[in-house]
């Protein structure tokens, strides 16, 4: 007798589409979706000790983004430049702890990927309205450019430019969206990236203050 012992079960979910960019940067497609409700729930709660903010540069202008941080280490620009602090320049507190869940799901991404074991001392939360954008730049204010980097996105998809080693470089467009968790390392960690400004698109299956017409992107980074 051949009893059919788990035709009950729900259809398996479909694991996250696979997509190597190059031979050192992955994109999960939709990998945190299911998650997202909590994981925003998390950031909600960052966000409540350590409040998004505009950061000004050098140049003395804004940031567009609207920026906080959590984990050891937050990534800061003022008057001085860009760098890395344990202390929150608005609050003068420690920056809140990296949420479990945030950083479980990118552990997993990052040995997924193959990479070594992601070392998570510094979460940056970046908030995009509509038409707030990122030029083109490198990420250069960590220690080692061999440690990977992974980024979690949630709400409006964005359009995520992949530049090369320089500036001039052609860039390719790809979407980032709801859920979709990027890590990359190796030869791609000091490619230029920006984000075109933020449109009008295609909300996610769930609603959230977070991302109403918004987009939030958290980067996790070895810092030191
Ligand atoms: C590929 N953030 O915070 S995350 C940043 O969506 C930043 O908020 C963007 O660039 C955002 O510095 C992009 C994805 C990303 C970040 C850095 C990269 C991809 C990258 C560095 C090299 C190559
Ligand atoms: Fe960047």
């Amino acid at each position: 007798m051949n009893l059919d012992l788990f035709s009950a079960e729900p259809a398996p979910i479909a694991p996250a589409q696979t997509h190597w960019l190059s031979e050192s940067a992955v994109l999960f497609r939709a990998k945190a979706s299911l998650e997202a409700p909590l994981v925003l729930n998390e950031i909600q709660t960052v966000l409540e000790h350590s409040p998004l903010r505009q950061m000004p540069t050098r140049s003395g202008k804004l940031i567009a983004v609207s920026m906080s941080n959590c984990g050891e280490l937050g990534w800061v620009s003022d008057a001085r430049g860009y760098r890395y602090e344990a202390y929150d320049p608005l609050t003068q507190q420690p920056w809140p702890c990296l949420p479990a869940l945030i950083h479980k799901l990118a552990a997993q991404a990052v040995q997924q990927a193959g990479f070594a074991p992601l070392r998570a001392e510094a979460c940056l939360i970046n908030r995009y309205t509509l038409g707030v954008g990122m030029g083109l730049h490198q990420d250069r204010d960590e220690q080692d450019f061999t440690a990977p980097i992974v980024s979690l996105s949630f709400g409006l998809p964005a359009t995520f430019l992949w530049g090369g080693q320089n500036r001039r470089d052609k860039t390719q467009a790809i979407s980032l969206n709801h859920g979709d968790i990027l890590v990359w390392g190796g030869a791609d960690r000091l490619r230029y990236h920006g984000i075109r400004p933020l449109k009008q698109g295609t909300p996610p299956p769930i609603r959230h203050p977070l991302i109403n017409q918004a987009r939030i992107n958290c980067t996790l980074r070895q810092a030191r």
